[in-house]
């Protein structure tokens, strides 16, 4: 059967985020229909939107999917509901949000789903965990990652150490 390369962009900033992310990695591990190809570090950034809320954890990842792009949509909200949350106002604090970052080459714009995510190329907290991992992904209209990231410069953002290896 035929598959695509996806890039999915995690982020959470309420109820310990950090193990929010790790657990959302997880789920992607497990979706039907997907294989995990990659996941990046985790990374910490100040809000964007309004301040008075935590700073956010996010990471992204790369699925190898035969799911066309709405039944994936589907599939990462539900893993957004499994993980209680509860949409709010727009930007406002979140335990996970998962963002449809690119499906392969192909473009969606219809009332449900925009692809390629069309905040990617101006989010730091998008563009430095996708370059970590797929630097040269071909995106639709765009620079690839890492040439992204090079334009961006300074930013906020900050790599986290992964946890020493246990065992
Ligand atoms: N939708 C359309 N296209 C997509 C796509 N490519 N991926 C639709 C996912 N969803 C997509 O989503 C609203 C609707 O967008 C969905 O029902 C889907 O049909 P939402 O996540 O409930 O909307 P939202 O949170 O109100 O807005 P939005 O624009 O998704 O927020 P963002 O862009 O996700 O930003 N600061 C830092 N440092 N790090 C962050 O991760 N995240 C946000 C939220 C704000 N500030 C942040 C961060
Ligand atoms: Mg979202």
């Amino acid at each position: 059967m035929a598959t695509v390369l996806a890039a999915v962009g995690i982020g959470s900033n309420l109820e310990d985020p950090e193990a929010q992310v790790r657990s959302a990695l997880q789920a992607l591990e497990t979706l039907p229909g997907c294989q995990l190809v990659s996941a990046s570090s985790l990374y910490r950034s100040a809000p964007m939107g309004p301040q008075d809320q935590p700073d956010y954890i996010n990471a992204a990842a790369l699925l190898e999917t035969t799911l066309g792009p709405h039944a994936l949509l589907d599939a990462l909200q539900a893993v957004e509901r499994a993980h209680h949350r509860v949409r709010e106002r727009h930007w406002g604090p979140r335990t996970l949000d998962l963002d449809l970052l690119t499906f392969g080459r192909i473009c969606v714009a219809d009332t449900r789903l925009t692809v390629p995510h069309p905040g990617l190329t101006l989010r730091a907290f998008v563009v430095f965990p996708l370059a970590e991992i797929a630097p040269e992904l071909e995106i639709p209209g765009l620079p690839a990652p890492g040439t992204l990231r090079e334009r961006m410069g300074e930013t906020d953002i900050v790599r986290l150490t992964p946890p020493p290896h246990q065992g």
